[in-house]
């Protein structure tokens, strides 16, 4: 494929917070797909996802940084030399940003601060001009005002972590109408895939049913499974994250599917993939994973994204969740020693 040139006629360049993350593979994959020199800052000095990036994504130049130590994205945007920053990294968990809120803030916030201060300078010095991107999230409707919400509905975030998001989120508009920087924000609602940490809702299921369907565990534990969210693919919404910094002014737009399905709707769905009608037996709630404050519905309008740049999701709730049942179902086998049914 040709590659997409930059400013200088070279390839252009992307640098990647967060890119041992779900988004971070999809949208280093999309990205160099199109031709990008990706860089990614990778954290730590011994991090176990190293070896997963070099085998996933071999082309992708990586760079030593943290999002808490604003010195190493400073010299990761001087080696970088980008075009396009976009700004993955976070503390991303909900329920952990209430046992954790200090580091919630000053990675999910403080790590937005950081981020556009290096671009800022980086663009001060060289003269040129690069695009940023911010993962903000449905999480800061929290408790929502307006249904659906869209990119004008008022924040009333729930948790630490949708408080930090807003922080950013702001900062970043802040930094378009300050310094005029071609600074976006991703208003994202839950996007999920074969590639989501165990700890977030859809996988925990999706492991979990592939498990108890070869005989590897009894039952599931699960909190609240009333609350609803808008669950989509994140294969469709790292192309958002792409198209938005495509745009000729910078701007913030909700990607959303436009349906709420509630944690019992994704049971039904992930069972049934097994052949499981009736999942009742097998699950079972606990009180101690119940939110101190839940975000009871989401539900996105992404009106605004599909007129700007024509995004729409492709992936169905329903192809999701059969895609992860399949994906662990294939993964739990191969460890548990034998085939795939
Ligand atoms: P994820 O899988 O949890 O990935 C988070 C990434 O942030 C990882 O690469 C992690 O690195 C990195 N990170 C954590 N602390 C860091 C630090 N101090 N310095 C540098 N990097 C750090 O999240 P995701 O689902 O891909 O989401 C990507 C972004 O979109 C996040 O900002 C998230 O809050 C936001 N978002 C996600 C959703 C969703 O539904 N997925 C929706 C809206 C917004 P390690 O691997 O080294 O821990
Ligand atoms: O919870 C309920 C839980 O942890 C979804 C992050 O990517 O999306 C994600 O945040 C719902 C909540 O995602 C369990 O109470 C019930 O209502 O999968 P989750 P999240 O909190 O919506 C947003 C948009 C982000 O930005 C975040 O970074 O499911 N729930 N029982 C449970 N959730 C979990 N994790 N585990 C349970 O056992």
């Amino acid at each position: 494929m040709a590659s997409v040139l930059g400013e200088s006629g070279a390839p252009k360049r992307a640098l990647i917070t967060g890119i041992t993350g779900q988004d971070g593979i999809y949208l280093s994959e999309l990205l160099l797909s199109k031709g990008y020199e990706v860089y990614g800052l990778l954290r730590g000095q011994n991090n176990p996802k190293a070896a997963m990036l070099e085998e996933v994504l071999p082309s992708v130049h990586v760079i030593a940084g943290d999002l808490l130590d604003m010195s190493s994205l400073m010299r990761a945007m001087t080696i970088a030399q980008p075009d396009e920053v976009y700004n993955l990294g976070a503390v991303s968990f909900v329920a952990y940003s209430w046992q954790n809120a200090r580091l919630t803030t000053d990675v999910t916030a403080g790590g937005v601060l950081s981020m556009l201060e290096s671009v800022r300078l980086y663009q001060e010095v060289s003269g040129k001009r690069v695009r940023f991107y911010q993962a903000s999230s449905s999480e800061m409707f929290g408790k929502v005002q307006h249904v659906p919400q869209t990119e004008s509905t008022l924040l009333w975030p729930r948790s630490p972590y949708g408080v930090a998001k807003v922080y950013g989120h702001y900062l970043t508009i802040n930094y378009r109408e300050s310094y005029d920087m071609h600074a976006s924000s991703g208003i994202l609602f839950n996007h999920e895939s074969p590639r989501r940490g165990v700890e977030f809702v859809t996988r925990k299921v999706s492991r979990a049913v592939a498990r108890i369907s070869l005989g590897l565990q009894d039952t599931l534990t699960l909190g609240n499974i009333d609350a609803e969210r808008d669950w989509g693919f994140a294969g469709d919404y790292v192309e958002a994250m792409y198209l938005m910094l495509q745009q000729d002014v910078a701007d913030d737009y909700v990607i959303a599917t436009g349906e709420t399905h509630s944690i019992s709707e994704l049971l039904d769905v992930a069972f049934a993939t097994v052949g499981i009608d009736d999942w009742k037996p097998y699950v079972q709630t606990d009180t101690a994973l119940l939110r101190p404050a839940e975000v009871d519905q989401l539900i996105g309008d992404a009106t605004k994204a599909r007129n700007a740049f024509g995004w729409e999701p492709k992936v169905s709730f329903k192809d999701l969740v059969e895609m992860m049942v399949h994906n662990d179902l294939a993964l739990q086998s191969r460890d548990a020693g034998h085939a795939a049914p």
